[in-house]
């Protein structure tokens, strides 16, 4: 398993549409075992395949350490099938655009299907913050960060940080 570094914006990779998987093969497990190596790293509790640069549909989200053992959940082709006319407001930030916080409000709860990563077909409900994570998650995949769910004003505001801070990182 490798560590895989995260794309930070701006970059307009992570505006990609990915791509659905094929099969689920070693190749896509392999892909899976780095995304949540990737993340544990970064100290997230969640990646989309395309923060580290691979434009497929697949998820990886940690929410539930079980005594502390890791127990990633790989989420391949995800669907949302149904979504909850009520909504729920969380403070999101993202590995992928460092440094920045804010409220994003979405569907309370979801249902979705996915494969998993022995590409058996699941289903799901959720609430809470998986609902959430995943639906951020399954933004990536279609080229959409959570800055781009603020206001004009705070996007851009978001924007110009990031810029400048990947400047300076660039100069160092
Ligand atoms: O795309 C991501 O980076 C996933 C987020 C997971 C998440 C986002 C919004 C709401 C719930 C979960 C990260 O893995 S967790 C948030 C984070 C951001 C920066 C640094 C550390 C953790
Ligand atoms: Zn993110």
């Amino acid at each position: 398993m490798t560590v895989r570094p995260i794309l930070t914006a701006p970059d307009p990779r992570l505006q990609a549409v990915s791509t659905d998987v094929d099969a689920v093969t070693d190749e896509i497990r392999t892909l899976v075992d780095d995304m949540a190596e990737s993340m544990y790293a970064a100290d997230g509790i969640g990646l989309a395949a395309i923060q580290i640069g691979v434009a497929k549909r697949v998820l990886v989200i940690e929410l539930d350490k079980k005594d502390g053992k890791k127990n990633p959940v790989a989420y391949i082709n995800p669907k949302v099938t149904w979504a909850s006319d009520e909504t729920a407001v969380f403070e999101e930030g993202c590995l992928s655009v460092p440094e920045i916080w804010d409220d994003v409000e979405r569907p309370a709860r979801i249902k979705a299907e996915y494969l998993d990563r022995n590409g058996k077909k699941q289903t799901l409900e959720a609430d809470g913050l998986l609902a959430t994570c995943l639906q951020h998650e399954m933004d990536h995949l279609n080229g959409v960060l959570f800055i781009d769910h603020l206001s004009r004003l705070k996007k851009s505001m978001a924007v110009r940080k990031l810029t400048k801070a990947k400047k300076l990182k660039e100069t160092a």
